[in-house]
């Protein structure tokens, strides 16, 4: 997809344009990207990997939003690791919902209680916030597979968190959407539902299809539901799994996303429909400069196939 851009930088308090291809942001890099449609508008929030960084030391997170798929406008950072008292590095992937008025921004970070990953929410009265630490705690806490939240709500109200790396966990949560619903659970990796077992399952030597590796995204269409995720191990491809119930069980359905060059060992999607159109949202680690630490958010349309199943869906950009 040929994407022109016209990036607003009202939040440096400088006004410039720039037009350009994919990757959508050619100003910083972008990663982990998570659309939101609200009001008309698509936002899509984002990761920011730093300038020559030699991993994901990542401070904050970044909104862009537009009303046509051409022009942008960047907000800047409405949410960052010092909004989160408890925490001290690693503002990874992350996504915001809209329910009831009231903004819920899922994060990961690296937790100083525990000295490992927790997964965190803050909350905002708008899609670009101000936004705050909802609970001034982690949502749960202590694992460094903690990482990568995903949120849905259901059309029966239900909202569900899924999340993990290489554990896919998933929890309920109340309608307050900043407290969990009964216990976290782990979902069961089975060769039918992810093209191969649970991590602590898997057979050394044996060749799976698949293995589930991060970055989950939770959606619905038409009365199924998609697990996508990134799969395969380094470098990762984007694949996914359906089902009719949102916790499963899940079949294994294929790649969306094969594997191509595109200068990233990881991938991490979002999926939306916009406008009568649907988006495929990944990153790739092309912009100059870039590579597997400096990535960029990239966009593809695409049709789903008529029984309901992804096409697959080349970067443009490998
Ligand atoms: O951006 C940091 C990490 O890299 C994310 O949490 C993973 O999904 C991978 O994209």
């Amino acid at each position: 997809m040929k994407i022109r851009i016209l990036i607003l930088l009202f939040s440096s308090g400088l006004l410039c344009s720039l037009s350009a291809q994919n990757p959508i942001v050619q100003t910083c890099y972008t990663t982990d990207p998570a659309p939101m449609v609200h009001n008309g508008t698509l936002y899509v929030y984002t990761g920011h990997d730093e300038d020559k960084a030699d991993f994901f030391w990542m401070q904050e997170w970044r909104a862009y939003s537009t009303k046509d798929m051409v022009n942008w406008t960047d907000h800047g950072s409405p949410l960052a690791i010092e909004s989160f008292a408890w925490a001290d590095d690693r503002a990874w992937a992350a996504q915001c919902i809209e329910r009831n008025g009231k903004f819920y921004w899922y994060v990961c970070l690296h937790s100083k209680l525990t000295n490992a990953m927790a997964i965190g929410v803050a909350v905002g009265n708008s899609p670009l916030g101000p936004f705050k630490d909802a609970i001034g705690k982690p949502l749960c806490d202590g694992s460094w597979d903690y990482i990568d939240p995903t949120v849905f709500i259901d059309d029966d109200g239900q909202a569900y968190l899924y999340w993990g790396n290489p554990n896919i966990y998933y929890a309920k949560l109340n309608e307050d959407m900043v407290s969990l619903k009964g216990e976290v659970g782990k979902l069961e990796q089975t060769v039918e539902g992810f093209g191969a077992p649970s991590p602590d399952k898997r057979v050394k030597g044996v060749k799976y299809k698949d293995t589930y590796v991060e970055g989950p995204w939770l959606n619905k269409r038409e009365g199924k539901y998609y697990l996508l995720y990134a799969a395969g191990g380094v470098p990762e491809h984007i694949a996914y799994s359906m089902s009719s119930t949102p916790l499963g069980p899940w079949k294994y359905m294929g790649e969306i996303m094969p594997l191509q060059d595109t200068g990233s060992f990881t991938n991490h999607c979002g999926v939306i429909d916009y406008k009568g159109n649907s988006y495929f949202f990944y990153h790739t680690g092309k912009l100059p400069g870039g590579g597997g630490f400096g990535r960029s958010v990239a966009i593809e349309q695409f049709r789903y196939n008529t029984d309901g199943t992804f096409p697959i869906i080349n970067a443009t950009q490998a």
